[in-house]
Protein backbone atom coordinates (compact mmCIF):
# COMPACT_ATOMS: atom_id res chain seq x y z
CA UNK A 1 0.00 0.00 0.00
CA UNK A 2 1.82 2.98 -1.12
CA UNK A 3 1.04 6.07 1.78
CA UNK A 4 -0.16 8.66 -0.61
CA UNK A 5 -3.22 7.22 -1.71
CA UNK A 6 -6.64 7.89 -0.43
CA UNK A 7 -7.75 4.66 1.30
CA UNK A 8 -11.64 3.94 2.03
CA UNK A 9 -13.48 2.22 4.74
CA UNK A 10 -15.98 0.50 2.19
CA UNK A 11 -14.72 -0.83 -1.21
CA UNK A 12 -16.82 -2.38 -4.13
CA UNK A 13 -15.49 -4.67 -6.37
CA UNK A 14 -17.67 -5.20 -9.28
CA UNK A 15 -17.03 -5.98 -13.00
CA UNK A 16 -18.02 -2.75 -14.44
CA UNK A 17 -17.60 0.53 -12.95
CA UNK A 18 -21.13 2.41 -12.50
CA UNK A 19 -20.07 4.82 -15.20
CA UNK A 20 -20.34 4.47 -19.20
CA UNK A 21 -17.85 6.47 -21.13
CA UNK A 22 -19.68 9.00 -23.53
CA UNK A 23 -17.30 11.60 -25.92
CA UNK A 24 -19.06 14.79 -25.77
CA UNK A 25 -19.86 16.75 -29.17
CA UNK A 26 -16.78 18.82 -29.19
CA UNK A 27 -14.99 15.62 -28.69
CA UNK A 28 -14.33 15.46 -24.80
CA UNK A 29 -14.80 12.41 -22.12
CA UNK A 30 -17.28 12.23 -19.92
CA UNK A 31 -18.80 9.52 -17.66
CA UNK A 32 -22.00 9.55 -16.61
CA UNK A 33 -23.48 7.37 -14.17
CA UNK A 34 -24.82 4.02 -15.46
CA UNK A 35 -28.95 3.78 -13.64
CA UNK A 36 -28.72 0.81 -12.00
CA UNK A 37 -30.14 -1.03 -8.40
CA UNK A 38 -26.39 -1.74 -6.95
CA UNK A 39 -25.34 2.07 -7.46
CA UNK A 40 -28.09 3.63 -5.97
CA UNK A 41 -28.25 1.40 -3.35
CA UNK A 42 -23.98 2.26 -2.94
CA UNK A 43 -24.96 5.95 -3.07
CA UNK A 44 -27.56 5.50 0.25
CA UNK A 45 -24.46 3.60 1.83
CA UNK A 46 -21.95 6.11 0.85
CA UNK A 47 -23.84 9.16 2.14
CA UNK A 48 -22.68 8.44 5.61
CA UNK A 49 -19.21 7.04 4.54
CA UNK A 50 -16.89 7.44 2.00
CA UNK A 51 -16.36 4.42 -0.24
CA UNK A 52 -14.50 3.55 -3.54
CA UNK A 53 -15.76 0.61 -6.05
CA UNK A 54 -13.60 -1.03 -8.31
CA UNK A 55 -14.13 -2.33 -11.26
CA UNK A 56 -12.94 -1.93 -15.62
CA UNK A 57 -13.96 1.47 -17.42
CA UNK A 58 -15.34 -0.97 -20.49
CA UNK A 59 -13.00 -0.47 -22.64
CA UNK A 60 -10.01 -2.45 -23.05
CA UNK A 61 -6.58 -1.27 -22.85
CA UNK A 62 -5.15 1.04 -20.24
CA UNK A 63 -7.01 1.86 -17.60
CA UNK A 64 -8.10 5.60 -16.76
CA UNK A 65 -6.71 7.01 -13.85
CA UNK A 66 -9.05 6.86 -10.85
CA UNK A 67 -11.47 9.96 -10.05
CA UNK A 68 -14.10 10.62 -8.17
CA UNK A 69 -17.57 10.86 -9.66
CA UNK A 70 -20.70 11.94 -7.18
CA UNK A 71 -18.78 11.61 -3.85
CA UNK A 72 -17.94 7.76 -4.99
CA UNK A 73 -14.13 6.90 -5.49
CA UNK A 74 -13.78 5.45 -8.79
CA UNK A 75 -10.44 2.88 -9.64
CA UNK A 76 -10.60 1.76 -12.96
CA UNK A 77 -9.07 -2.02 -13.10
CA UNK A 78 -7.72 -2.48 -17.01
CA UNK A 79 -8.46 -5.35 -19.23
CA UNK A 80 -6.65 -6.33 -22.24
CA UNK A 81 -8.68 -7.20 -25.26
CA UNK A 82 -7.66 -10.31 -24.69
CA UNK A 83 -8.51 -10.65 -20.89
CA UNK A 84 -12.28 -9.24 -22.29
CA UNK A 85 -12.55 -12.32 -24.51
CA UNK A 86 -11.44 -15.15 -22.32
CA UNK A 87 -12.02 -13.60 -19.02
CA UNK A 88 -15.16 -11.76 -19.57
CA UNK A 89 -17.02 -13.51 -22.78
CA UNK A 90 -15.35 -16.78 -22.08
CA UNK A 91 -14.68 -17.56 -18.85
CA UNK A 92 -17.92 -15.65 -17.51
CA UNK A 93 -20.21 -15.44 -19.95
CA UNK A 94 -19.69 -19.33 -21.19
CA UNK A 95 -18.45 -21.33 -18.68
CA UNK A 96 -19.96 -19.67 -15.09
CA UNK A 97 -22.89 -18.08 -16.26
CA UNK A 98 -24.22 -21.92 -18.18
CA UNK A 99 -23.50 -23.58 -15.69
CA UNK A 100 -24.89 -21.30 -12.93
CA UNK A 101 -28.24 -21.36 -14.78
CA UNK A 102 -29.17 -25.10 -15.18
CA UNK A 103 -26.90 -25.80 -18.36
CA UNK A 104 -29.93 -24.21 -20.54
CA UNK A 105 -27.03 -23.92 -23.07
CA UNK A 106 -23.74 -26.41 -22.92
CA UNK A 107 -20.71 -24.74 -20.95
CA UNK A 108 -17.35 -24.02 -22.97
CA UNK A 109 -14.41 -25.78 -21.30
CA UNK A 110 -11.22 -23.56 -21.75
CA UNK A 111 -8.28 -23.42 -19.54
CA UNK A 112 -6.85 -20.41 -21.45
CA UNK A 113 -10.30 -18.84 -19.87
CA UNK A 114 -9.38 -20.06 -16.38
CA UNK A 115 -5.78 -18.41 -16.48
CA UNK A 116 -6.86 -14.96 -18.18
CA UNK A 117 -9.87 -15.38 -15.18
CA UNK A 118 -7.60 -15.78 -12.71
CA UNK A 119 -4.65 -13.67 -13.68
CA UNK A 120 -8.13 -10.67 -13.60
CA UNK A 121 -8.93 -11.77 -10.06
CA UNK A 122 -5.68 -11.12 -8.74
CA UNK A 123 -5.74 -7.80 -10.65
CA UNK A 124 -9.01 -6.70 -8.89
CA UNK A 125 -7.66 -8.21 -5.63
CA UNK A 126 -4.60 -5.77 -5.78
CA UNK A 127 -6.83 -3.01 -6.79
CA UNK A 128 -8.88 -3.83 -3.60
CA UNK A 129 -5.72 -4.08 -1.40
CA UNK A 130 -4.31 -0.81 -2.39
CA UNK A 131 -8.03 1.92 -1.84
CA UNK A 132 -9.26 -0.23 1.48
CA UNK A 133 -8.44 1.56 4.54
CA UNK A 134 -7.59 -0.62 7.80
CA UNK A 135 -10.65 -2.32 8.76
CA UNK A 136 -12.37 -1.44 5.47
CA UNK A 137 -15.59 -3.30 4.74
CA UNK A 138 -14.69 -5.24 1.11
CA UNK A 139 -18.24 -6.17 -0.64
CA UNK A 140 -17.33 -8.19 -3.65
CA UNK A 141 -19.44 -8.21 -6.40
CA UNK A 142 -21.22 -11.43 -8.20
CA UNK A 143 -19.91 -14.97 -10.72
CA UNK A 144 -17.05 -12.82 -12.25
CA UNK A 145 -14.77 -12.22 -9.30
CA UNK A 146 -15.20 -15.31 -7.33
CA UNK A 147 -11.88 -15.41 -6.20
CA UNK A 148 -10.90 -11.98 -4.85
CA UNK A 149 -12.06 -12.82 -1.68
CA UNK A 150 -9.08 -15.34 -1.06
CA UNK A 151 -6.72 -13.27 -2.48
CA UNK A 152 -8.26 -10.14 -1.19
CA UNK A 153 -7.57 -11.90 2.54
CA UNK A 154 -4.07 -12.73 1.33
CA UNK A 155 -3.35 -9.31 1.08
CA UNK A 156 -4.94 -8.23 3.82
CA UNK A 157 -6.05 -9.80 6.61
CA UNK A 158 -7.19 -6.87 8.22
CA UNK A 159 -10.59 -6.69 6.27
CA UNK A 160 -13.73 -7.63 6.63
CA UNK A 161 -14.41 -9.45 3.30
CA UNK A 162 -18.16 -9.85 1.43
CA UNK A 163 -19.36 -11.54 -1.60
CA UNK A 164 -23.03 -11.28 -3.26
CA UNK A 165 -23.97 -13.48 -5.94
CA UNK A 166 -26.85 -11.84 -8.31
CA UNK A 167 -26.78 -14.86 -10.44
CA UNK A 168 -28.17 -18.20 -8.95
CA UNK A 169 -25.65 -20.93 -7.36
CA UNK A 170 -26.09 -24.13 -9.02
CA UNK A 171 -27.12 -27.27 -7.48
CA UNK A 172 -23.71 -29.48 -6.58
CA UNK A 173 -24.52 -31.78 -9.53
CA UNK A 174 -24.10 -29.03 -11.92
CA UNK A 175 -20.99 -27.01 -10.43
CA UNK A 176 -19.16 -30.50 -9.99
CA UNK A 177 -18.64 -30.26 -13.89
CA UNK A 178 -16.03 -27.30 -13.71
CA UNK A 179 -12.66 -28.61 -13.89
CA UNK A 180 -12.08 -25.84 -11.75
CA UNK A 181 -14.72 -26.31 -8.69
CA UNK A 182 -12.46 -26.70 -5.74
CA UNK A 183 -10.25 -23.40 -6.72
CA UNK A 184 -14.02 -21.49 -7.36
CA UNK A 185 -15.00 -22.68 -3.76
CA UNK A 186 -11.89 -21.69 -2.02
CA UNK A 187 -11.78 -18.66 -3.79
CA UNK A 188 -14.81 -17.61 -2.10
CA UNK A 189 -14.01 -18.93 1.36
CA UNK A 190 -11.60 -16.09 1.80
CA UNK A 191 -15.20 -14.23 2.72
CA UNK A 192 -16.42 -13.98 5.69
CA UNK A 193 -19.90 -13.29 4.43
CA UNK A 194 -21.73 -14.75 1.22
CA UNK A 195 -24.83 -13.56 0.28
CA UNK A 196 -27.06 -15.06 -2.29
CA UNK A 197 -30.34 -14.47 -3.69
CA UNK A 198 -33.02 -17.57 -2.61
CA UNK A 199 -31.94 -19.72 0.22
CA UNK A 200 -31.67 -22.83 -2.13
CA UNK A 201 -28.68 -20.63 -3.51
CA UNK A 202 -26.90 -20.46 -0.32
CA UNK A 203 -27.45 -24.58 0.48
CA UNK A 204 -26.13 -25.06 -2.89
CA UNK A 205 -23.10 -23.70 -1.96
CA UNK A 206 -22.74 -24.84 1.47
CA UNK A 207 -23.66 -28.75 0.00
CA UNK A 208 -20.65 -27.90 -2.75
CA UNK A 209 -17.98 -27.25 0.24
CA UNK A 210 -19.29 -30.44 1.92
CA UNK A 211 -19.43 -32.64 -0.71
CA UNK A 212 -16.28 -31.29 -2.92
CA UNK A 213 -14.00 -29.87 -0.40
CA UNK A 214 -14.71 -32.29 2.66
CA UNK A 215 -15.23 -28.85 4.52
CA UNK A 216 -17.58 -29.62 8.08
CA UNK A 217 -20.47 -27.62 7.44
CA UNK A 218 -23.46 -27.02 9.78
CA UNK A 219 -26.75 -25.23 9.03
CA UNK A 220 -25.31 -21.95 6.98
CA UNK A 221 -22.16 -22.21 8.36
CA UNK A 222 -18.65 -23.50 6.70
CA UNK A 223 -15.61 -24.22 8.74
CA UNK A 224 -12.46 -23.36 7.20
CA UNK A 225 -10.34 -26.25 8.14
CA UNK A 226 -6.26 -24.96 9.04
CA UNK A 227 -7.89 -20.90 8.87
CA UNK A 228 -10.08 -22.46 12.02
CA UNK A 229 -12.69 -19.49 10.46
CA UNK A 230 -16.44 -20.05 9.73
CA UNK A 231 -18.03 -18.79 7.00
CA UNK A 232 -21.70 -18.03 6.66
CA UNK A 233 -23.69 -18.43 3.58
CA UNK A 234 -27.40 -16.69 3.59
CA UNK A 235 -30.05 -15.21 1.47
CA UNK A 236 -30.25 -11.66 1.46
CA UNK A 237 -32.51 -10.79 -2.16
CA UNK A 238 -31.57 -7.47 -3.68
CA UNK A 239 -34.54 -5.56 -5.07
CA UNK A 240 -34.99 -1.95 -6.52
CA UNK A 241 -34.76 1.74 -5.54
CA UNK A 242 -39.16 1.70 -4.90
CA UNK A 243 -39.38 5.23 -4.42
CA UNK A 244 -36.99 6.93 -6.53
CA UNK A 245 -38.55 4.82 -9.51
CA UNK A 246 -42.22 5.41 -8.01
CA UNK A 247 -41.64 8.80 -7.89
CA UNK A 248 -40.33 8.97 -11.60
CA UNK A 249 -42.83 6.58 -12.86
CA UNK A 250 -45.77 9.48 -11.41
CA UNK A 251 -43.96 12.17 -13.10
CA UNK A 252 -46.70 13.37 -15.56
CA UNK A 253 -44.38 13.53 -18.11
CA UNK A 254 -43.77 9.65 -18.09
CA UNK A 255 -47.39 9.01 -17.25
CA UNK A 256 -48.12 10.94 -20.73
CA UNK A 257 -46.02 9.10 -22.38
CA UNK A 258 -47.94 5.85 -21.07
CA UNK A 259 -51.13 6.58 -22.61
CA UNK A 260 -49.34 7.97 -26.15
CA UNK A 261 -47.36 4.72 -26.40
CA UNK A 262 -51.12 2.68 -25.52
CA UNK A 263 -52.09 5.23 -28.51
CA UNK A 264 -49.68 4.48 -30.86
CA UNK A 265 -50.62 1.01 -30.98
CA UNK A 266 -54.19 1.14 -31.48
CA UNK A 267 -55.02 1.80 -28.08
CA UNK A 268 -55.61 -2.29 -27.72
CA UNK A 269 -57.82 -3.95 -25.32
CA UNK A 270 -54.69 -6.12 -23.74
CA UNK A 271 -51.01 -4.74 -24.37
CA UNK A 272 -48.61 -7.39 -22.68
CA UNK A 273 -45.12 -6.48 -22.25
CA UNK A 274 -41.59 -8.32 -22.01
CA UNK A 275 -38.57 -6.65 -21.11
CA UNK A 276 -35.21 -8.80 -21.07
CA UNK A 277 -31.70 -8.33 -21.81
CA UNK A 278 -31.90 -10.62 -24.67
CA UNK A 279 -30.78 -13.90 -22.98
CA UNK A 280 -31.11 -17.65 -23.22
CA UNK A 281 -32.26 -17.42 -19.38
CA UNK A 282 -35.03 -15.19 -19.95
CA UNK A 283 -37.06 -17.42 -21.26
CA UNK A 284 -38.56 -15.36 -24.38
CA UNK A 285 -38.73 -18.20 -26.91
CA UNK A 286 -41.11 -19.69 -24.48
CA UNK A 287 -42.87 -16.60 -23.68
CA UNK A 288 -43.24 -16.47 -27.81
CA UNK A 289 -44.56 -19.71 -28.22
CA UNK A 290 -47.44 -19.73 -25.54
CA UNK A 291 -48.44 -16.29 -27.28
CA UNK A 292 -48.16 -17.68 -31.19
CA UNK A 293 -50.34 -20.60 -30.04
CA UNK A 294 -53.22 -18.42 -28.40
CA UNK A 295 -53.09 -16.38 -31.61
CA UNK A 296 -53.68 -19.46 -33.66
CA UNK A 297 -56.24 -21.10 -31.70
CA UNK A 298 -58.12 -17.48 -31.74
CA UNK A 299 -57.91 -17.12 -28.43
CA UNK A 300 -56.35 -14.02 -28.68
CA UNK A 301 -55.23 -11.97 -31.81
CA UNK A 302 -54.46 -8.29 -32.83
CA UNK A 303 -55.51 -5.43 -33.04
CA UNK A 304 -57.71 -6.35 -29.76
CA UNK A 305 -54.23 -8.01 -28.40
CA UNK A 306 -50.54 -6.73 -28.78
CA UNK A 307 -46.76 -7.93 -27.34
CA UNK A 308 -44.47 -5.46 -26.83
CA UNK A 309 -41.20 -7.26 -26.46
CA UNK A 310 -38.53 -5.20 -25.66
CA UNK A 311 -34.75 -7.35 -26.05
CA UNK A 312 -32.15 -5.57 -24.87
CA UNK A 313 -28.97 -6.17 -26.81
CA UNK A 314 -26.38 -8.39 -24.63
CA UNK A 315 -23.42 -10.44 -25.14
CA UNK A 316 -23.68 -10.22 -28.75
CA UNK A 317 -19.60 -11.94 -29.27
CA UNK A 318 -20.85 -14.82 -27.39
CA UNK A 319 -21.93 -17.64 -29.71
CA UNK A 320 -25.00 -19.14 -28.10
CA UNK A 321 -26.25 -15.31 -27.36
CA UNK A 322 -26.05 -15.03 -31.48
CA UNK A 323 -27.84 -18.33 -31.92
CA UNK A 324 -30.48 -17.16 -29.64
CA UNK A 325 -31.30 -13.42 -31.70
CA UNK A 326 -31.82 -15.30 -34.84
CA UNK A 327 -33.95 -17.68 -33.44
CA UNK A 328 -36.16 -15.11 -31.60
CA UNK A 329 -35.66 -12.90 -34.88
CA UNK A 330 -37.26 -15.72 -36.71
CA UNK A 331 -40.19 -16.26 -34.34
CA UNK A 332 -41.12 -12.68 -34.59
CA UNK A 333 -40.84 -12.97 -38.49
CA UNK A 334 -43.38 -16.36 -38.57
CA UNK A 335 -45.30 -14.69 -35.71
CA UNK A 336 -46.27 -11.37 -37.54
CA UNK A 337 -46.26 -13.23 -41.19
CA UNK A 338 -48.78 -15.65 -40.04
CA UNK A 339 -51.33 -13.94 -37.77
CA UNK A 340 -50.75 -10.13 -38.23
CA UNK A 341 -53.14 -7.65 -39.66
CA UNK A 342 -52.51 -4.57 -41.65
CA UNK A 343 -51.59 -1.91 -39.19
CA UNK A 344 -51.96 -4.32 -36.31
CA UNK A 345 -48.62 -6.32 -36.04
CA UNK A 346 -49.03 -9.70 -33.07
CA UNK A 347 -45.64 -9.05 -32.12
CA UNK A 348 -43.61 -5.56 -31.50
CA UNK A 349 -40.23 -6.73 -31.32
CA UNK A 350 -37.81 -3.91 -30.29
CA UNK A 351 -34.13 -4.83 -29.81
CA UNK A 352 -32.85 -1.55 -28.53
CA UNK A 353 -31.75 -0.17 -24.77
CA UNK A 354 -34.14 2.82 -23.52
CA UNK A 355 -34.09 4.99 -21.03
CA UNK A 356 -35.48 4.83 -17.75
CA UNK A 357 -38.06 7.12 -18.44
CA UNK A 358 -39.34 5.27 -21.33
CA UNK A 359 -39.25 1.99 -19.16
CA UNK A 360 -41.35 3.22 -16.85
CA UNK A 361 -43.78 4.47 -19.45
CA UNK A 362 -43.60 1.29 -20.87
CA UNK A 363 -44.09 -0.73 -17.21
CA UNK A 364 -47.70 1.63 -16.93
CA UNK A 365 -48.56 1.31 -20.52
CA UNK A 366 -49.10 -2.57 -20.23
CA UNK A 367 -52.03 -4.59 -18.87
CA UNK A 368 -49.80 -7.20 -18.20
CA UNK A 369 -46.38 -8.09 -17.87
CA UNK A 370 -44.62 -11.33 -18.59
CA UNK A 371 -41.81 -12.59 -17.18
CA UNK A 372 -41.18 -16.32 -17.74
CA UNK A 373 -36.80 -17.01 -17.35
CA UNK A 374 -35.91 -20.69 -17.25
CA UNK A 375 -33.79 -19.42 -14.27
CA UNK A 376 -33.02 -15.83 -12.80
CA UNK A 377 -31.13 -14.73 -9.77
CA UNK A 378 -33.65 -12.56 -9.39
CA UNK A 379 -35.08 -10.29 -11.92
CA UNK A 380 -35.93 -7.14 -11.17
CA UNK A 381 -38.16 -6.28 -14.18
CA UNK A 382 -40.53 -7.80 -12.13
CA UNK A 383 -40.20 -5.51 -9.30
CA UNK A 384 -39.34 -2.49 -11.42
CA UNK A 385 -42.84 -3.07 -13.00
CA UNK A 386 -44.87 -3.55 -9.73
CA UNK A 387 -43.24 -0.29 -8.39
CA UNK A 388 -44.50 1.81 -11.50
CA UNK A 389 -47.81 -0.11 -10.77
CA UNK A 390 -48.96 3.45 -8.50
CA UNK A 391 -52.06 2.98 -9.98
CA UNK A 392 -52.88 -0.64 -9.10
CA UNK A 393 -53.83 -1.64 -12.84
CA UNK A 394 -51.64 -4.49 -14.47
CA UNK A 395 -50.96 -7.87 -13.49
CA UNK A 396 -47.43 -9.59 -13.30
CA UNK A 397 -46.76 -13.43 -15.22
CA UNK A 398 -43.85 -14.26 -12.80
CA UNK A 399 -42.12 -17.45 -13.83
CA UNK A 400 -41.04 -19.93 -10.54
CA UNK A 401 -37.38 -20.11 -11.40
CA UNK A 402 -36.98 -16.43 -10.11
CA UNK A 403 -35.88 -15.54 -7.04
CA UNK A 404 -38.11 -12.93 -7.70
CA UNK A 405 -41.22 -15.23 -7.22
CA UNK A 406 -39.75 -16.47 -3.36
CA UNK A 407 -40.34 -12.75 -2.60
CA UNK A 408 -44.04 -11.84 -4.87
CA UNK A 409 -45.88 -15.35 -4.36
CA UNK A 410 -49.23 -13.46 -5.31
CA UNK A 411 -47.73 -12.79 -8.71
CA UNK A 412 -49.88 -15.22 -11.41
CA UNK A 413 -47.26 -17.83 -10.99
CA UNK A 414 -45.94 -19.94 -14.31
CA UNK A 415 -43.86 -22.87 -14.93
CA UNK A 416 -42.21 -21.58 -18.58
CA UNK A 417 -41.42 -25.37 -19.69
CA UNK A 418 -45.21 -26.28 -19.70
CA UNK A 419 -46.40 -23.89 -22.32
CA UNK A 420 -50.24 -24.90 -21.82
CA UNK A 421 -50.38 -24.12 -18.21
CA UNK A 422 -48.37 -21.10 -19.52
CA UNK A 423 -51.15 -20.12 -21.89
CA UNK A 424 -53.70 -20.89 -19.18
CA UNK A 425 -51.83 -18.44 -16.78
CA UNK A 426 -51.43 -15.29 -19.95
CA UNK A 427 -55.42 -15.84 -19.95
CA UNK A 428 -56.11 -15.59 -16.38
CA UNK A 429 -53.66 -12.86 -15.93
CA UNK A 430 -56.02 -11.15 -18.70
CA UNK A 431 -59.42 -12.57 -17.55
CA UNK A 432 -59.42 -11.83 -13.55
CA UNK A 433 -61.49 -9.05 -12.51
CA UNK A 434 -60.16 -5.57 -12.21
CA UNK A 435 -60.81 -5.67 -8.51
CA UNK A 436 -58.68 -8.74 -7.86
CA UNK A 437 -55.70 -7.65 -9.96
CA UNK A 438 -55.61 -4.71 -8.05
CA UNK A 439 -55.57 -6.33 -4.23
CA UNK A 440 -52.67 -9.03 -5.84
CA UNK A 441 -51.18 -5.69 -7.09
CA UNK A 442 -51.40 -3.82 -3.45
CA UNK A 443 -50.14 -6.82 -2.02
CA UNK A 444 -46.91 -6.95 -4.49
CA UNK A 445 -46.39 -3.36 -4.45
CA UNK A 446 -46.28 -3.11 -0.01
CA UNK A 447 -43.58 -6.11 -0.60
CA UNK A 448 -41.65 -4.53 -2.70
CA UNK A 449 -41.88 -0.97 -0.75
CA UNK A 450 -41.04 -2.91 2.30
CA UNK A 451 -38.20 -4.48 1.08
CA UNK A 452 -36.32 -2.16 -1.00
CA UNK A 453 -32.84 -1.94 -2.14
CA UNK A 454 -31.71 0.27 0.40
CA UNK A 455 -32.75 -1.91 3.34
CA UNK A 456 -31.05 -4.61 1.06
CA UNK A 457 -27.77 -3.00 1.02
CA UNK A 458 -28.12 -1.66 4.77
CA UNK A 459 -29.41 -6.04 5.83
CA UNK A 460 -25.66 -7.14 3.26
CA UNK A 461 -23.73 -4.99 5.54
CA UNK A 462 -25.36 -5.50 8.60
CA UNK A 463 -24.85 -9.35 8.25
CA UNK A 464 -21.35 -8.74 6.79
CA UNK A 465 -20.81 -7.20 10.30
CA UNK A 466 -22.04 -9.74 12.30
CA UNK A 467 -20.15 -12.32 10.60
CA UNK A 468 -18.13 -15.01 12.32
CA UNK A 469 -15.61 -14.16 14.15
CA UNK A 470 -11.93 -14.64 12.56
CA UNK A 471 -8.60 -14.88 15.61
CA UNK A 472 -6.55 -12.13 14.49
CA UNK A 473 -2.84 -12.17 14.64
CA UNK A 474 -1.86 -9.32 16.99
CA UNK A 475 0.02 -8.08 15.65
CA UNK A 476 -0.73 -4.80 13.17
CA UNK A 477 -4.36 -4.01 12.52
CA UNK A 478 -7.07 -3.63 14.83
CA UNK A 479 -8.59 -6.72 16.39
CA UNK A 480 -12.14 -7.59 14.85
CA UNK A 481 -12.99 -9.93 17.35
CA UNK A 482 -14.20 -7.01 19.94
CA UNK A 483 -16.85 -6.30 17.72
CA UNK A 484 -20.24 -8.05 18.74
CA UNK A 485 -22.40 -10.24 16.43
CA UNK A 486 -25.66 -8.12 15.64
CA UNK A 487 -28.66 -9.77 16.72
CA UNK A 488 -30.91 -7.86 14.25
CA UNK A 489 -29.04 -8.75 11.44
CA UNK A 490 -29.12 -12.34 11.98
CA UNK A 491 -32.89 -12.17 12.26
CA UNK A 492 -33.51 -9.90 9.89
CA UNK A 493 -31.69 -12.29 7.40
CA UNK A 494 -33.88 -15.45 8.38
CA UNK A 495 -37.08 -13.59 7.35
CA UNK A 496 -36.02 -14.14 3.77
CA UNK A 497 -36.55 -17.93 4.68
CA UNK A 498 -40.32 -17.12 6.24
CA UNK A 499 -41.15 -15.13 3.20
CA UNK A 500 -40.51 -18.00 1.00
CA UNK A 501 -43.88 -19.53 0.05
CA UNK A 502 -45.25 -23.30 0.53
CA UNK A 503 -45.17 -25.25 -2.40
CA UNK A 504 -48.54 -25.60 -2.50
CA UNK A 505 -48.77 -21.74 -2.86
CA UNK A 506 -46.81 -22.59 -6.65
CA UNK A 507 -49.98 -23.43 -9.04
CA UNK A 508 -51.89 -20.28 -8.35
C1 LIG B 1 -28.57 -9.96 -13.02
C2 LIG B 1 -29.25 -11.30 -12.69
C3 LIG B 1 -30.59 -10.13 -10.94
C4 LIG B 1 -33.17 -3.78 -19.30
N1 LIG B 1 -33.34 -3.23 -20.51
C5 LIG B 1 -33.24 -1.89 -20.33
C6 LIG B 1 -33.01 -1.64 -18.97
N2 LIG B 1 -32.97 -2.82 -18.36
C7 LIG B 1 -32.76 -2.98 -16.92
C8 LIG B 1 -33.99 -3.50 -16.23
C9 LIG B 1 -33.38 -4.07 -14.97
C10 LIG B 1 -32.01 -4.57 -15.46
O1 LIG B 1 -31.74 -3.91 -16.68
C11 LIG B 1 -32.03 -6.06 -15.71
O2 LIG B 1 -32.04 -6.70 -14.48
P1 LIG B 1 -32.61 -8.17 -14.31
O3 LIG B 1 -32.65 -8.45 -12.87
O4 LIG B 1 -33.94 -8.26 -14.98
O5 LIG B 1 -31.61 -9.14 -15.09
P2 LIG B 1 -30.00 -9.29 -15.35
O6 LIG B 1 -29.50 -8.24 -16.25
O7 LIG B 1 -29.84 -10.67 -15.86
O8 LIG B 1 -29.31 -9.12 -13.91
C12 LIG B 1 -30.65 -11.06 -12.16
C13 LIG B 1 -29.78 -8.89 -11.23
O9 LIG B 1 -28.49 -9.22 -11.75
C14 LIG B 1 -29.57 -8.04 -9.96
O10 LIG B 1 -29.04 -8.80 -8.92
O11 LIG B 1 -31.92 -9.74 -10.62
O12 LIG B 1 -31.25 -12.29 -11.80
O13 LIG B 1 -29.28 -12.16 -13.84
O14 LIG B 1 -33.15 -3.09 -14.01
O15 LIG B 1 -34.91 -2.47 -16.05
N3 LIG B 1 -32.89 -0.39 -18.44
C15 LIG B 1 -32.97 0.65 -19.30
N4 LIG B 1 -33.17 0.46 -20.63
C16 LIG B 1 -33.32 -0.77 -21.18
O16 LIG B 1 -33.51 -0.90 -22.38
N5 LIG B 1 -32.86 1.89 -18.82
Amino acid sequence: MSPERQTFDLVIAANRLPVDKVITDDGEIEWRRSPGGLVTAMESVMRTQPGAWVGWAGDSGEAPEPFDEDGIHLHPVALSAEEVRDYYEGFSNDTLWPIYHDVIVPATFHREWWAAYRAVNERFARAVAEVAAEGARVWVQDYQLQLVPALVRELRPDVRIGWFNHIPFPPVELFAQLPWRAQLLEGLLGADFLGFQRQADARNFVRACRQLLGAPTKRDLVTVEGQHRRVRAAAIPISVDFHGLEELAKRPDVMARAREIRASLGDPEVLMLGVDRLDYTKGIRHRLKAYEELLSERRLGPPEVTLVQVATPSRERVEAYRTLRNEIEQTVGRINGDLAKIGAPAVHYLHHSYPREEMAALFQAADVMLVTPLRDGMNLVAKEYVTCRHDLGGALVLSEFTGAWHELHQAFACNPHDIEGLKQTILRAINTPAKDKQRIMRALRRRVADHDVQRWAARYLAALDAAPEVPQPTAGGPSRSAEKPNPAAVQDSSHAAAQEPAPQEAGR
